[in-house]
């Protein structure tokens, strides 16, 4: 990183002027080699009459790429409710919410957040009635994302929408959590322990190797609580999505792989790029003449299950029914895509997703 013009003076700006460096800008030049996804902090100091003020700020190199999304119109498997939990009401569902007000508040909202048709999200008892009346009572409840996997996208972003109320008698005395795990659920870090009402739609941000080293086996996990029971407490979670900066084509699962229940398929690719996805029973590793990748699959039992082509979003997505064929249950499936740009042919990274009742 080097930085050219790296300070600028700009003399004696008189009352109610303003003064510009447009003519002569600080200018940021990167290495071309520079990985993308590479966080590079700076700060900005303004010293006048004597005084100094910084700034921190960060700028990423590159263009993040989708790589998940679940507006949850679609119910993809997520886990409603945990051993343990014991809310008597308000537990976290699935569906369209009603909403509910106290006083001038609105304390459940009518809408979920995806704009224009969307309807669905994770809510903390989507019945209306009163405030009080499907609120979280007398404890917690849990909501945990399926399995995702971040092996081959160490850059990942983690972004939702969250609603988060905590009025009423003895307001803002609980927590909402927000949780990730890389070990499959079996220990969770925090992302966000949120301690005050937040009574309208916001994005939260979470780069997840700031908190946890990503691997195969990620969970996200959201705990909603009433403890000590006195508060009218509502969370809303909606618009899952990660995002990475890796450039090359990444495949990947999200949902649970339950019989007769949809999974979404996530290709990142280049906007144009046709693609051939395969599934086996096994995996490999094999260099291909003239391929950049490694094919990672068994090649003696490849089967075409999908084709396409990448569109402008860069991520191709595609939902798919697992067949309601009980023989099929603890069968574990592998996946990689080919992607054919106008340069290049790609192997895509592996996913796989053993199949549940
Ligand atoms: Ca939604
Ligand atoms: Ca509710
Ligand atoms: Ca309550
Ligand atoms: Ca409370």
């Amino acid at each position: 990183v080097t930085l050219t013009n790296a300070s600028h003076g700009f003399g004696t700006i008189a009352p109610f002027t303003q003064q510009s460096n447009a003519a002569d800008p600080l200018t940021l030049s990167l290495d071309a080699s520079t990985p993308a996804g590479t966080v590079i902090p700076l700060t900005l100091t303004l010293t006048y009459e004597g005084y100094s003020q910084s700034e921190p700020f960060s700028i990423d190199v590159g263009q993040p790429i989708p790589y998940v999304t679940d507006d949850a119109e679609v119910f993809l498997g997520w886990t409603l409710g945990v051993p343990g939990d014991d809310a008597t009401r308000g537990k976290f569902e699935w569906g369209d919410p009603s909403g509910t007000t106290s006083g001038s508040d609105i304390t459940q909202p009518e809408d979920d957040h995806t704009p224009g048709s969307g309807h669905n999200c994770f809510v903390t008892g989507k019945a209306g009635g009163a405030a009080g009346d499907n609120d979280v009572d007398d404890g917690k409840t849990t909501l945990v994302s399926p399995r995702f996997n971040l092996a081959a996208a160490p850059s990942a972003t983690l972004k939702l929408w969250r609603w988060y109320t905590d009025l009423g008698g003895t307001p803002n005395n609980d927590d909402l959590l927000l949780q990730i795990s890389n070990d499959d659920g079996a220990s969770w870090s925090n992302l966000e322990v949120l301690g005050h009402t937040e009574n309208s739609w916001r994005e939260v941000s979470f780069r997840v190797a700031d908190y946890i080293a990503p691997t195969s086996t990620m969970r996200l996990r959201v705990v909603a609580q009433d403890k000590p029971n006195d508060s009218v407490c509502e969370a809303l979670i909606d618009d899952l999505s990660i995002e990475v900066f890796e450039d090359q084509p990444l495949f990947n699962v999200f949902g649970r792989p339950g019989l007769n229940q949809p999974v979404a398929f996530h290709l990142t690719g280049h906007a144009g790029d046709s693609f051939l996805l395969f599934v086996s029973s096994g995996t490999g590793d094999y260099v291909v003449p003239g391929v950049i990748g490694h094919l990672l699959l068994d090649p003696s039992v490849l089967i075409r299950v999908l084709s396409g082509v990448v569109p402008a979003t860069r991520l191709s997505r595609t939902l798919v029914t697992i067949p309601s064929e009980p023989a099929l249950v603890g069968f574990t499936a592998y996946f990689q895509a080919a992607v054919f740009s106008s340069q290049a042919t790609y192997l895509s990274s592996r996913d796989e997703m053993t199949i549940e009742q």
